[in-house]
């Protein structure tokens, strides 16, 4: 069996999709997921799971080698929303565990890549508000954003240094429906569709014109594994701005509400809104649109379809017991 992949993070969002996907390409036999969320056994999806806190060097260390790790794709981490009402959780989480990961990365001989997402959230209200270019000025002031920015600047350290193959995309909003999104600001673009179906009503925490760049996850899952196969050669930078479509809650609304006349929301913006202002409406990506060939394929029409139709069939398999909401 060849070397296998380690997806830290592996119960989350991206965790949950990367990992179906990941199965169709290697299969689950080369596949370890670890998350600190109690799965009720020693399996997620198919593949190996391992209960344990990234911030344990030692367990990291001895899963890489016991598993003959060769790719790292970690994404174990406390988003915008949560880190702010848990900052020094989240610096501890997201800061310490990506320093062992590339530690290991440059210690352990099999290990060959490391895939690390940044964030728009690596932004701040000093960054221009529309096109953000690659290199700009980034002054973030959530505690999330600063560490996706110190681990921007790490992964390029090490990347310089010591010839890591650590590659990162800084992800816009990911919207889904089989995973759902876990303490970020941008998850009402999720739970709209969710309550737009079940009660037909959606209270929004953000601001009817709060514009932000969002992804389909399947646009993101893809293009993740096409930076992993993009020739390091190729790359300019280590961590690329990625991006597809952008939106505000209003233009969302207005979206569902070509197919359902009667959604009506209401806008109660809360702290979230306040980290939301901090964003970009829209990001350049035009180097990863050069250099590895990027391109999204779902523009908004195409996004709301795809996730009508989802949400729509969760509920209906949800209702006969046939998945539970995660
Ligand atoms: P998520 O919150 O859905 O999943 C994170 C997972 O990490 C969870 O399953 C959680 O249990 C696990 N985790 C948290 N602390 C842990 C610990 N100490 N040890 C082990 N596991 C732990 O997040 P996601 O949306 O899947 O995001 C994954 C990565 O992508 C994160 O680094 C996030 O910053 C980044 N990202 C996500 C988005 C998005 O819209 N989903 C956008 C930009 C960047
Ligand atoms: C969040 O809202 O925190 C994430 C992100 C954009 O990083 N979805």
């Amino acid at each position: 069996m060849g070397g296998r992949i380690l997806v830290t993070g592996a119960c989350g969002q991206i965790g949950t999709e990367l990992i179906q996907v990941l199965k169709g390409v290697v299969g689950e036999a080369r596949i370890v997921s670890l998350d600190i969320r109690d799965v009720g056994g020693s399996s997620w999806l198919d593949t190996v799971f391992i209960r344990g806190d990234v911030r344990d060097r030692e367990l990291l260390f001895r899963v890489v080698r016991e598993f003959r790790v060769e790719v790292i794709y970690h994404l174990a981490a406390l988003l915008s929303a949560t880190g702010e009402r848990r900052p020094e959780e989240a610096w501890t989480i997201n800061m310490d565990s990506l320093w062992h990961v590339l530690m290991i990365a440059k210690e352990v001989d099999h290990v060959r890549q490391v895939f690390w997402p940044s964030s728009i959230a690596v932004f701040g209200p000093t960054t221009p508000k529309e096109r953000v270019p690659q290199v700009t000025v980034m002054e973030p002031n959530t505690i999330y954003g600063i560490t996706k920015l110190a681990g921007e600047r790490l992964c390029e350290y090490f990347c310089r240094r010591w010839q890591v193959d650590v590659r990162g995309l800084r992800y816009p909003g990911l919207i889904s429906y089989r995973s759902l999104p876990g303490g970020g600001t941008t998850d009402y673009a999720v739970e709209i569709f969710f309550a737009a179906l079940r009660e037909g009503r959606y209270t929004c925490y953000l601001s009817a014109d709060r514009c932000l760049p969002m992804m389909y996850i399947d646009d993101a899952i893809r293009g993740t594994l096409e930076l992993m196969d993009a020739p390091r050669s190729a790359l300019r930078y280590t961590v690329y701005n990625f991006a597809a479509i952008s939106f505000s809650p209003s233009e969302l609304e207005s979206a569902i509400r070509a197919h359902l006349p009667d959604f009506e929301v209401e806008y109660k913006p809360d702290y979230r809104d306040a980290i939301a202002a901090q964003w970009p409406c829209s990001i350049d990506d035009g180097a990863a649109r050069e250099d590895w060939g990027w391109a999204h394929r779902y523009d908004l029409p195409a996004l709301v379809k795809v996730m009508l139709e989802g949400v729509r069939q969760r509920i209906r398999e949800e209702a006969v017991g046939l998945s539970s909401p995660s």
